[in-house]
């Protein structure tokens, strides 16, 4: 199983340079490193070159990982803004390829994190998030690359909470490039059961994002079973991608978004978190190989 971990980890605000992490990632033992796609428009064509360089001469892979901001609600009933959002698409997609990035996860069917007190109809907007993706997975294959449906907790989003839902939509989009994507932070929160999410799932799972109950690092005699998790991903001869997503900093928007109230990290080091996120790598591959 490929390995990798989000760059967001280590840093207080979304976008930024990645970079340094592609040797950071590669020394702590990952084979990918995941970035956040939503400031790609920010950057020149140079820039993703320079990413595809990098990455090849350290032998990693690259994903991509986006929440839409609202204007990028796929949802909306503002249809003027569905079409600006499938523009700034376009030039994300084009930039991804130049990158190298085949797969790009997150809640791209709607928007994150979503502002519960402006309403919504979960009907509704699901059937114009299922329209809108046939059209953004048709710009996306031009591209070599699938776009992974997240299903986040019931905190977070509305539409995809259980796997279930994530398949049924993926059903309803019926495109070879759409998949869903499950992560075990937000299972821990929805699901009956991890490991039968996961069989559910089997033949359209695209992604897939791990992390303890608390967003730490995979650690052993933590409260997710990753014995359970490796033995149900084997049954649906699952052949993608595993990233951790840990978050243990407070600040910034990453810090704001992800609800991080205290220093889960107790002041760790630059030096201590890269030395948990390499101990989490080698605890995995005894279990995920
Ligand atoms: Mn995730």
């Amino acid at each position: 199983m490929k390995l990798g971990i989000y760059y967001a980890y280590w840093e207080h605000e979304w976008g930024g340079n990645f970079l340094p992490y592609i040797e950071k990632c590669k020394r702590l033992g990952f084979d990918i490193l995941e970035v956040a796609c939503g400031d790609f428009y920010k950057e020149s064509d140079s820039y993703f070159k320079e990413l595809r360089d990098c990455a090849k001469a350290n032998g990693m892979i690259l994903t991509g990982g986006y929440g839409p901001r609202p204007e990028h609600n796929l949802a909306s009933t503002d249809s003027a803004a569905v079409k600006k959002a499938f523009d700034f698409y376009a030039d994300m997609f084009r930039k991804m390829e130049i990158a190298g990035i085949d797969r790009i996860g997150g809640a791209l069917y709607s928007y994150w994190p979503v502002d519960f007190k402006s309403g919504f109809d979960k009907a509704a907007d699901t059937q114009r998030s299922v329209n809108s993706m046939r059209k953004l997975a048709d710009m996306a294959a031009d591209h070599g690359i699938t776009l992974c449906m997240e299903s986040l907790n019931r905190f977070e989003g509305y539409m995809i909470n259980e796997a279930y839902e994530d398949v049924d939509y993926v059903k309803a989009v019926d495109k070879p490039n759409v998949k869903a994507m499950l992560d075990t932070f937000h299972m821990n929160i929805e699901e009956d059961s991890i490991p039968d999410a996961i069989r559910l799932t089997k033949g359209t799972l695209g992604h897939f994002h791990i992390g303890e109950a608390n967003r730490r690092c995979p650690h052993p005699g933590g409260r997710i079973n990753w014995q359970e998790i490796a033995d149900a991903l084997n049954d649906i001869e699952y052949d993608g991608y595993m990233v951790m997503e840990p978050f243990v900093q407070m600040g910034g928007t990453v810090g704001k978004d992800i609800s991080i109230w205290r220093d889960m990290s107790h002041g760790a080091s630059e030096a201590q978190l890269d030395k948990d996120a390499a101990d989490s790598v080698k605890y995995l591959r005894t279990i995920f190989g």
